[in-house]
């Protein structure tokens, strides 16, 4: 037991100084090849626990990742994955993301949903989603794994919080029954040339039954979301890299647009 609890801590500092002084690092796997899908949202937990205890930020809601097949294939996984957002990763269009300290960002299309609802139970279906849903928006999440390479297996990035780093939210906000979410076309931007397009169809079918699939995991695990989370429901086409002078811009069918411009 003192040996697993080390273990966990060495894991967890490994994975926090990593991302704190931006230093892509072996993934945890190729030392611990023994560590469960279980084991990883523990580390998860810690990593979580550490960086809060360290920022005083607070959590301010869930991502989901690795919801489409496309990701699914690319990434050499067969599993959705969720973690945490909080609120110093949160960004905003009119500011810029700092390129500095990060290590080797990448930037996703995403619908955000916020909840006015609280949403826990084990047989939460989409519509039961859908209803606590208050308003949906589009978003841009920036990823930026701690691995070398950007390579993992789904336990090593459940413990690296799913390569969550910042996140964008667009100013409009629609009400979620206004609009076809399970059909959402959007055509992601670099510089002004298109560099990805996709559908929220590619989402587990429709965002909000990729949601009702991690508040179902999260209701096995005694938890749920709260009245006023923001969730990300996963990237609706590959991530693209950039770097400092590059802005993106995604444009969401019938949910207009959001931005980020990447300074130094
Ligand atoms: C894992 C995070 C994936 C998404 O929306 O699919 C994710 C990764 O690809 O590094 O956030
Ligand atoms: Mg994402």
């Amino acid at each position: 037991m003192t040996l697993l609890v080390d273990k966990h801590k060495e894991i967890i500092e490994y994975l926090y100084t990593a991302e704190r002084d931006a230093r892509e690092v072996i993934k945890v796997t190729d030392e611990y090849p023994e560590l469960t899908v279980k084991e990883a949202y523990e580390l998860q937990d810690g990593l979580l626990a550490r960086k809060l205890a360290e920022s005083g930020s607070k959590t301010v809601g869930l991502k989901l990742g690795l919801t489409s097949k496309a990701k699914q294939v690319m990434m050499g996984v067969n599993e959705a994955i969720y973690g945490y957002l909080h609120q110093d990763m949160l960004g905003f269009e009119w500011e810029g993301i700092s390129y500095s300290g990060l290590i080797h960002p990448k930037v996703e299309p995403e619908i955000a949903f916020l909840l006015d609802k609280d949403l826990q139970g084990e047989n939460i279906t989409e519509e039961d989603v859908l209803a606590a849903t208050k308003y949906v928006a589009p978003a841009l999440e920036v990823i930026d794994s701690r691995y070398k390479d950007f390579r993992f297996t789904l336990v090593d990035v459940i413990a690296d919080n799913c390569s969550s780093a910042k996140f964008v939210v667009g100013s409009k906000w629609v009400a979620p029954g206004a609009i076809d979410l399970g059909n959402i076309g959007m055509v992601m931007s670099k510089n002004g040339e298109v560099a990805q397009t996709g559908s929220s169809a590619a989402v587990l079918g429709h965002p909000a039954t990729a949601i009702a699939w991690a508040v179902n995991e999260l209701g096995a695990r005694g938890r749920g979301l709260k009245k006023g989370d923001i969730i990300l429901s996963g990237a609706m086409s590959e991530a693209i890299a950039f770097k400092p002078g590059d802005s993106v811009i995604a444009n969401f069918e019938g949910l207009g647009s959001v931005s980020m411009y990447c300074k130094e």
